[in-house]
């Protein structure tokens, strides 16, 4: 069976009426979910606008120089019944939301009246830096007045194009932003989240260590998603292509053309071309094996599903942006185990059902609000304290690992987080759960208790600055004076923290808070 759905301009801020300047597609080409179909331009940014799913593109609605608004159809995509339909998971079933336009925007200086070639002589911002609309980003000066040019929408700044003391005018580029997904993913290499899927722009496996690209350089030039994609398949440094293109943007032939031509940088090449002490610690990093495992034996090739490449992206990037420290603990659960059990009897009718985790999310909340930095995310170099307390919990579901959050735990009874929680759960693992209840999570526990394991090193969810992971409680031999011995039901617990944040010392305290609250629930009343 096949489907076929319209594509239209997503949310592109305020903008109405704003000309194609490019198409990438035509009839019959296969497309997958993030990969650009069309640029538009106005006089303060150009946009990019991605595929919000795979599929087959049947017809294009719009021509080069067409006027397109937010909701005009722009081409007709195919979902085939095959391939690309079945290959995603059934949560992508409802269109990704797009808030801003995935990709790359170019802002122009705006209509500034008469002025022309006016100096700049403030730039209030540097690549990597999140700006929202409306925020200035650098000022003019002209002999009779100074102006600021404002962000025509939110976005990160990836390349500034101008210098103080150079003379604009009208139309002048004079920064690209990372918009919508995009701008989620960090401008260089993995420099900078979980689940809540805001997927990192970790490099593909394939350069992930490649030495000869040149990754600022990389992240700087202007090319959409798709593009950086082919680059980093075909290793070919963007660096290298910088200001070639229409409209200085680097194209897929453009792409093709330099790795053709032999401009790109063989893995074993790149090696080899590596500039002594780029790697790290002076060491250079190797291209990332390329192996033809079919050599040595029956191989199966199977594409990973979108939710686990959104994960795989996220985990990659926390884990190489985050300083992450895991501190070790445990709790002794005997009194809490029982009064579970005796809990469950006394709610049999309702219906509701207490594992341990709900008690862990009432645990969390006491501690996070004894140790407010634990709820806290960085917002460059300022710590945004978040004043409520919403849970995430990582579900594994036969998609891959999806988060989802509980919020205003502080204000929910125990009986109703475990409804909650087993509802979510159900929702992620039938593909059913949206994107807003995976957001907004301001801790998260992985709690792999139900299946095994003694300790772990769980992977923060950023923005969140820690996770607390939890294993299968087990029966330990506990002597409180050296002379006699019991035996207690003991809760294995590993708490990663960024350590840009935290430090150790307040990482053990909230351990042990953590600890005697299941130890003793009547503590969560201090
Ligand atoms: N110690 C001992 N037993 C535990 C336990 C623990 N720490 N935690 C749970 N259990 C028990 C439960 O009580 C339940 O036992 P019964 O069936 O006898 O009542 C059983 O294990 C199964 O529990 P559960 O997994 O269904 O329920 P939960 O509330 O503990 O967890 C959920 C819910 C959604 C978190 C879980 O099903 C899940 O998906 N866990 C995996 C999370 C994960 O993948 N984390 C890793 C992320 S990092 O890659």
């Amino acid at each position: 069976m096949s489907n076929s759905i319209d594509i239209k301009v997503p949310d592109i801020g305020d903008f109405t009426e704003v000309p194609v300047i490019e198409i990438f597609v035509k009839p019959g080409d296969s497309v997958k979910a993030e990969d650009p179909l069309l640029a538009l331009e106005s006089d303060k940014a150009t946009m990019e606008v991605p595929a919000p799913r795979a599929g087959i593109v049947k017809s294009v609605a719009v021509a080069v120089g067409d006027k397109v608004s937010e909701g005009t159809v722009i081409l007709q995509l195919e979902e085939a019944g095959g391939a690309a339909a079945e290959a995603r998971p059934s949560v992508s079933a409802a269109p990704a939301p797009v808030s801003a336009p995935a990709g790359l925007a170019e802002v122009r200086i705006p209509d500034i009246g008469d002025f022309k070639d006016v100096p700049v002589i403030e730039i209030f911002v540097k690549p990597g830096d999140s700006v929202k609309a409306e925020d200035p980003l650098l000022a003019l000066e002209s002999d009779k007045a100074t102006m600021e040019v404002p962000a025509p929408l939110a976005g990160i700044v990836r390349d500034i194009k101008v210098q103080v003391g150079d003379r604009v005018s009208e139309g002048v580029i004079v920064l690209s932003l990372a918009t919508g997904d995009a701008a989620a993913k960090p401008a260089a290499a993995p420099a900078a989240a979980a689940p809540a899927p805001a997927a990192a722009a970790a490099p593909a496996p394939a350069a992930a260590a490649a030495g000869a690209i040149d990754e600022k350089a990389f992240a700087l030039a202007y090319a959409g998603p798709a593009v950086r994609k082919l680059a980093r398949e075909k290793s070919v440094d963007l660096g290298k292509l910088k200001g070639t293109g229409q409209h200085g943007r680097i194209t897929r032939e453009d792409v093709e053309a330099f790795a053709k031509g032999g401009g790109a940088a063989a893995p074993a090449k790149a090696a080899a071309a590596a500039p002594a002490g780029g790697g790290v610690g002076g060491i250079d990093l190797l291209p990332w094996p390329k192996v033809d495992f079919a050599k040595y034996g029956p191989v199966e090739r199977k594409e990973m599903g979108r939710i686990k490449k959104i994960s795989a992206a996220n985990l990659h990037r926390n884990w190489v942006v985050i300083p992450h420290v895991t501190t070790h603990d445990e709790a002794d659960i005997t009194d809490l185990e029982q009064f579970r059990v005796q809990m469950n009897k006394e709610l049999e009718k309702s219906g509701v059902k207490l594992s341990l985790l709900p008690f862990m999310v009432k645990a969390a909340v006491s501690a996070l609000k004894k140790f407010p930095e634990f709820n806290a995310s960085l917002d460059g170099d300022t710590l945004v304290y978040k004043n409520y307390w919403h849970i995430g919990f990582a579900a594994d579901t036969p998609n891959g690992l999806m988060v989802p959050v509980i919020r205003d735990a502080d204000k929910k009874t125990i009986p109703e987080i475990a409804r909650e929680m087993n509802e979510l759960a159900k929702l992620a693992r039938d593909g059913k759960i949206k994107p807003d209840q995976m957001q907004g999570g301001t801790f998260s526990i992985s709690s792999l208790g139900g299946i095994g394991g003694i300790y772990f090193t769980p992977i923060i969810n950023a923005p969140e600055v820690a996770i607390m992971g939890v294993c299968k409680s087990y029966w330990k031999q506990h002597s409180p004076d050296g002379k006699s011995a019991s035996f207690r039901l003991t809760l294995p617990l590993s708490l990663s923290w960024d350590h840009r944040v935290i430090d150790g010392a307040a990482a053990a305290r909230f351990n042990v808070h953590f600890a005697n609250v299941l130890a003793d629930m009547r503590r969560v009343l201090f």
